[in-house]
């Protein structure tokens, strides 16, 4: 019998302030809480108020019903088309708009997007996620995108892509060749969108989303916390992403990097919001994992800078997902000796693949 089932059969107390109404989630609910796609604003600001170490202790017991408990999926990042990109978001090092010195590249070729992925597995990593710079990509790009899809798949790693706004039939076309996830995120609270974001709306987003759903894949669909947005903010990220029709298989929650040029770089730099507080981090992470407790909650963008404290905080409060490899698309992430030791000081394991574990929670 595995720990997990083990556990399961001693039981765990019902949890408080986790009301379960409707079960209108991805997959039937093992454990004692159920899957609800009703949050309100205001139950999931009364957990974001709750004593830290009640919604840490909570998000445990969630995370414990539901996910191995010393497992953490990884997951590598490429960018396959850098630079260039006509969106505006005032983050992303990325966008035409950012003077961040960023040379602008073509989409790379299939052969070397596959010998990168060769690479990704060698070191360990279960899944290949492939970015573009792009607001959607063109119809004269997806047969080359279809066959990173499929080589990438042959090697046995999950495939995930990000590529911006897709059309149902993109999104049918990926699908058909393989791809298994989808990374397209809201990024922020319907009402601190526009202040981030202009040349593509929030309903673009859901759009697409629904889309992606649509054709049969799994949704990876997140956000960023420290760009100068609310609490209220975040509780309204969170309830976006809770109240999908179907909540996302994974769920990423990126710290900002500042990167110099970018509009929100510079804005933050050398101001007190020029990073998100560790404590308030780690609450975003409880509530996402109380909220979606399917969800593989992914520590993303901002580890390279995060205290190995605070992650490990971010492994109690539910996170089991991380990207490996000493680069993100444009920026470094913290390397796999940093998280080799990491896992060592933690007892963390690297979940070999994500299937065998979901079988494991039902
Ligand atoms: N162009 C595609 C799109 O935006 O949909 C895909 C690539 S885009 C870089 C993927 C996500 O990375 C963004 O939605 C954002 O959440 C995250 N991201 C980009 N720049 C970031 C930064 N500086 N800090 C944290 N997250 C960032
Ligand atoms: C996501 O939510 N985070 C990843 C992935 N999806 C594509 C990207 C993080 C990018 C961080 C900034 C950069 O390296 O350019
Ligand atoms: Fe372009 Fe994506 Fe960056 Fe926005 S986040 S500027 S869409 S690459």
């Amino acid at each position: 019998m595995t720990e997990l089932l083990k556990e399961r059969e001693a039981g765990f107390p019902a949890k408080a302030g986790i009301q379960s109404n409707i079960a209108t989630g991805p997959r039937p609910a093992p454990g004692c809480t159920e899957i609800r796609c009703n949050w309100t604003r205001p139950e999931i600001a009364s957990l974001f108020d709750r004593p830290f170490l009640d919604l840490v202790f909570d998000a445990q017991q969630v995370h414990r019903d539901h996910h191995p408990r010393k497992q953490v999926q990884l997951s590598t990042l490429l960018s396959i088309k850098t630079g260039g990109c006509p969106e505006d978001c005032g983050y992303c090092s990325q966008s035409a708009f950012a003077e961040t010195g960023l040379k602008a590249e073509k989409l790379m070729d299939v052969g070397a997007v596959l010998a990168s992925a060769a690479e990704a597995k060698a070191s360990g990593s279960g899944r290949f996620c492939m970015g573009a710079a792009w607001r959607n990509p063109k119809d004269r790009d997806m047969d080359s995108l279809c066959e990173m899809v499929a080589g990438v798949k042959a090697m046995g790693l999950e495939t995930c892509m990000t590529l911006g706004m897709l059309t149902q039939a993109q999104a049918d076309r990926l699908s058909a060749a393989g791809l298994d996830y989808y990374n397209h995120n809201l990024d922020t609270s319907p009402e601190h969108y526009g202040a981030i974001i202009t040349t593509r709306t929030y309903q673009d987003r859901l759009d697409t989303l629904s889309h992606v759903r649509a054709s049969g894949m799994a949704v990876c669909c997140g956000g960023i916390v420290g760009m100068g947005e609310s609490r209220e903010d975040r509780v309204g990220f969170l309830h976006a992403l809770a109240t999908l029709p179907t909540h996302p298989e994974s769920v990423p929650i990126n710290a900002l990097v500042p990167v110099k040029g970018t509009v929100l770089g510079d804005m933050l730099a050398d101001t007190p919001l020029a990073r998100i507080d560790e404590i308030e981090f780690v609450r975003t992470v409880a509530v996402a994992r109380i909220l979606m407790p399917l969800a593989m909650v992914r520590l993303s963008a901002g580890r390279e800078s995060m205290s190995e404290a605070c992650q490990a905080l971010c492994f109690l409060a539910g996170a089991n997902s991380i990207f490996t490899g000493d680069r993100l698309l444009t920026t470094g992430n913290a390397g796999a000796c940093a998280d080799a030791a990491l896992f060592a000081k933690l007892g963390l394991e690297a979940m070999t693949s994500e299937e065998p574990a979901r079988v494991a929670a039902e």
